[in-house]
């Protein structure tokens, strides 16, 4: 199989080339990459008016990402990235049964992700034909009915895998989960399980809701705002112009990344006229710390620490407290013990772990505490780790020393990925429900709900490969190439006796597929809807808990694809027929589904009325009120230690030294698995995808040089061997003894029993590595 990225033939391509960007994140580059794309799209028009609709009343929600805009501001918002997203769904190529006759999968298996992802939108249902290796056409009824036999065969619900993306719209996802538990399983593997997961573990415990407790006018109000772990420039574009006006008012934005990204650094908007005009940019932060990876909790026990040393002195000078007294005493549980760990923690092992000197820990702690009002985000760097919970737990206590929770302009925020990734798990996409929600869908629909939990998406891997799960359905994403271990998970797919995959694109998922296999074509956020009743709207969740329609604004490229709910509710009633509703019934009209979402999620009173809210309408958070859904029913402080290692012990019993540890991430040329081109232009690479980043000095120690071509092998303790072949080494300007590579292209590398502590997510920002001479053939190159 190969995962390298090979530029298409009838792609635009570029060279190899390393040069260091000059620009500021936003500004031309971005209008010039947006206008290359449209000019280089067959669709440039149609896209240009959709583009102009994203993210406003009446237009549809932006599949890019879950950051969330003002309510009040009409203005259109789009980003390039979310440009590259709109015009990558929105492309008029077709992967039709001419292709499929065209390329046998072993062929197409050839491949490069971004190859795959190119031929277009997929365009009629499709079944895998062993005798040809190719697969061939299939009615919707047939493609139902054969999805129901095997279901129906199993001897146990348990045995199948239904697999979530977090595009998936609310109505797609209550409906999905409603289908899986009236056939009796809570074995809902989805991609939060690899994403933000910990953030909701850790808040869960921590506050009580797993969810942030921001909203997007809080970032008006904050006197300092933390960025731990996360790449906006690229990940979130639109969230560089509430840190851009942050510091432009003389806010604190204090960036915690090991990675100089650039937008974290500089920021020129591109709908801004005189900025772009003058070729100004603004800065984006006003203090950047650069830790070792899996340092930020020691980084944050350390300001912990700085912070009670500064309450002591207060206190001994009877000075104005440092820490908020009344909200820890009126909301908080477990201080004493928290504060116990705090002081017993070692100076040493907090330097040694954050990878920061003593002073720059106390300039991080300096800079919270003269905040008054401290907003903490953070993305992948921090949930991605063995110890992500107990980050983001050292994140909520730090706040909550300093009451930084449900006053205006102060808060928790977890930024997430998917565009719906949040609204998911709101509708139930859980493999640990909450009781409550399996108590109101017995109460309404008046079937015995499975009790016991499901699978995690690591756990589904280890059900298939172990023969325990036979049947795998996935609405959206690309499971081979998202998930951990690609080699094991590729087996543990082979292993079904049914893989359906429901899609808008081609990738790899498709073409590593079960016994038997199906491709079911499915419509996007950008495409018109139409069922029995009319063209229908979908709502999603952002990342501030605000729910909106969605409503798409392109005709469908082909008459055979089918929205998500239409798909889901073929499969229903083909296994279940009418039971616990007529199904059919339920999708002509989604307004059916919002009433049903109304009836038993908290939060959806009277939805459909609430939706015709001009930029729709708030969930709300319990934290953010101050009220605590936890068993303390008070905001617990968690007393959690720094871990003994940052590398696991199982790596460490193994008597192995790694030479590296490893993050994986995203280049501003991709969305997850999605390869736009293989240029990542804030990073200053173009052309490839297959680099490893390591410092210049930690390149000359472990005896190679910049440009040269590594194989990189990973360590665990156990048999499998984990390898990828011809990386080239990028001197980069990062601390020493890290690398990083991107994601999917190392996945490889990330062994499946290396998850996080009470997540279960992939360490895929910790890898332990060694390098070695590239070999082909055995041959070193
Ligand atoms: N254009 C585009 N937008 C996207 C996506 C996309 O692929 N493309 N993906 C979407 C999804 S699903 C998600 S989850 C988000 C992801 O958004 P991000 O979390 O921004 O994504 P990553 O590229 O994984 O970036 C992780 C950042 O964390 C830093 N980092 C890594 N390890 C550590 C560490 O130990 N400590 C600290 N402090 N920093 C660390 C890296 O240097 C990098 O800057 O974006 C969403 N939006
Ligand atoms: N090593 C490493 N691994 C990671 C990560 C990392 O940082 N490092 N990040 C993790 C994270 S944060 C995430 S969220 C996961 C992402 O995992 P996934 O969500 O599974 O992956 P995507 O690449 O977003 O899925 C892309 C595919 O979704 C399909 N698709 C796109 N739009 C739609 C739609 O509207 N409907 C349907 N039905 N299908 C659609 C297309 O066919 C496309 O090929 O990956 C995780 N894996
Ligand atoms: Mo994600």
């Amino acid at each position: 199989m190969s995962s390298h990225q090979k530029i298409p033939d009838n792609a635009p391509a570029s060279s190899p080339r390393y040069k260091p960007y000059p620009g500021p994140a936003g500004g031309w580059g971005a209008l010039i990459s947006v206008a290359k794309a449209w000019v280089g799209s067959d669709n440039a028009l149609k896209n240009l008016r959709a583009m102009l609709k994203t993210n406003q009343n009446g237009g549809f929600d932006c599949p890019g990402c879950a950051w969330g805009d003002s309510p009040e501001s009409g203005m259109v918002k789009f980003c390039e990235n979310g440009a590259k997203a709109v015009n990558w769904e929105a492309t008029k190529r077709r992967v039709d049964p001419a292709f499929f006759a065209r390329y046998s999968v072993s062929a197409l298996l050839e491949q490069s992700d971004y190859w795959l992802e190119y031929q277009g939108r997929l365009t009629e249902p499709v079944v895998y034909d062993p005798a040809s290796d190719r697969y061939k056409p299939i009615d919707w009824d047939s493609a139902f009915a054969l999805i129901a036999q095997h279901l129906n065969g199993l001897s146990s619900p348990d045995q199948a895998e239904f697999y979530t993306s977090g595009r998936a719209s609310n109505e797609a996802a209550y409906l999905y989960q409603l289908f899986v538990r009236a056939y009796g399983t809570n074995n809902f593997p989805d991609c939060s399980n690899m994403c933000h997961e910990a953030s909701g573990v850790a808040l869960g415990q921590s506050v009580g809701v797993g969810k942030g407790t921001v909203t997007y006018d809080d970032f008006e109000h904050a006197d300092a705002i933390f960025v731990w772990g996360q790449n906006p420039g690229t990940n979130h574009p639109r969230m560089l112009d509430p840190l851009r006006d942050a510091v432009k008012r003389g806010a604190q934005v204090v960036c915690i990344n090991p990675l100089k990204e650039r937008g974290l650094e500089r920021f020129q908007h591109p709908q801004h006229m005189l900025e772009m005009l003058t070729n100004s940019d603004k800065p984006t932060n006003t203090a950047f710390f650069r830790p070792a990876l899996g340092g930020d909790m020691a980084l944050l026990r350390g300001m912990a620490k700085f912070t009670l040393q500064w309450e002591r002195e207060a206190q001994a000078k009877g000075e104005p407290a440092v820490f908020d007294h009344a909200f820890i005493a009126e909301h908080g549980h477990g201080v004493d013990d928290y504060l116990a760990v705090v002081e017993a923690t070692p100076w040493e092992q907090i330097q040694a772990q954050s990878g920061l000197s003593l002073e720059d820990i106390e300039l991080a702690a300096r800079m919270y505490c003269r905040g008054k009002r401290v907003i903490m985000c953070w993305a992948m760097g921090i949930t991605q780790h063995r110890h992500s919970v107990q980050t983001i737990q050292e994140i909520a206590n730090l706040q909550m020393l300093r009451g930084n929770l449900g006053v205006p302009g102060a808060g928790l925020c977890p930024v997430r990925g998917h565009s719906n990734v949040q609204g998911d798990r709101t509708m139930g996409i859980n493999e640990r429900p909450p009781v409550a929600l399996l108590d109101a869908i017995e109460r309404r629909f008046g079937f015995p709900v499975p009790r016991h939990s499901g699978h995690n998406v690591v756990e589904a891997i280890h059900a298939m490969l172990e023969g325990r799960s036979k049947v795998f359905i996935a609405l959206g994403g690309n499971f081979a190439q998202a998930t951990p271990d690609t080699e094991r998970t590729a087996q543990a797919l082979r292993n079904c006796d049914l893989t359906v995959q429901i899609s808008t694109k081609l990738n790899r998922s498709h073409l590593i597929h079960g016994k038997q296999a199906l491709i079911l074509p499915c419509l996007g956020r950008t495409d018109i809807d139409l069922q029995v009743e009319g063209p229908q709207a979908v709502t999603v969740e952002d990342s501030f808990s605000m729910v909106h329609a969605s409503n798409g604004q392109l005709k469908a490229l082909s008459k055979q694809m089918r929205s998500e709910p239409a798909v889901i509710a073929g499969i229903a009633a083909a296994t279940l027929g009418k039971a616990p509703i007529d199904w059919h019934w339920t999708v002509a009209d989604y307004g059916r589904i919002r009433e049903l979402i109304a009836d038993t999620i908290p939060g959806f009173t009277d939805f459909n009325e609430r939706l015709q809210n001009p930029g729709g309408f708030y969930l709300g958070n319990s934290a953010a009120q101050r009220q605590w859904a936890t068993p303390s029913k008070r905001a617990n402080f968690k007393a959690n230690l720094l871990p003994d290692s940052l590398i696991d012990p199982r790596v460490l019993a193994s008597g192995q030294t790694p030479d590296l540890v490893m993050q994986s991430m995203r280049s501003h040329d991709q969305y997850n698995t999605t390869i736009y081109g293989m240029d990542d232009r804030y990073r200053g690479v173009r052309g490839q995808r297959d680099v490893l980043f390591v410092n210049e000095a930690d390149i000359m120690r472990l005896g190679f040089q910049p440009g040269q071509k590594v194989d990189i092998v990973s360590l665990w303790g156990d048999d499998h061997v984990r390898r990828v072949h011809g990386f080239t080494l990028l001197a980069f300007d990062m601390p020493a003894g890290q690398a990083a590579a991107y994601y999917p292209e190392v996945n490889p590398l990330v062994p499946l029993e290396s998850v996080g502590d009470g997540s279960h997510t992939p360490t895929s920002k910790f890898v332990a590595i060694k390098l070695e001479r590239a070999r082909d053939n055995g041959r070193i190159v």
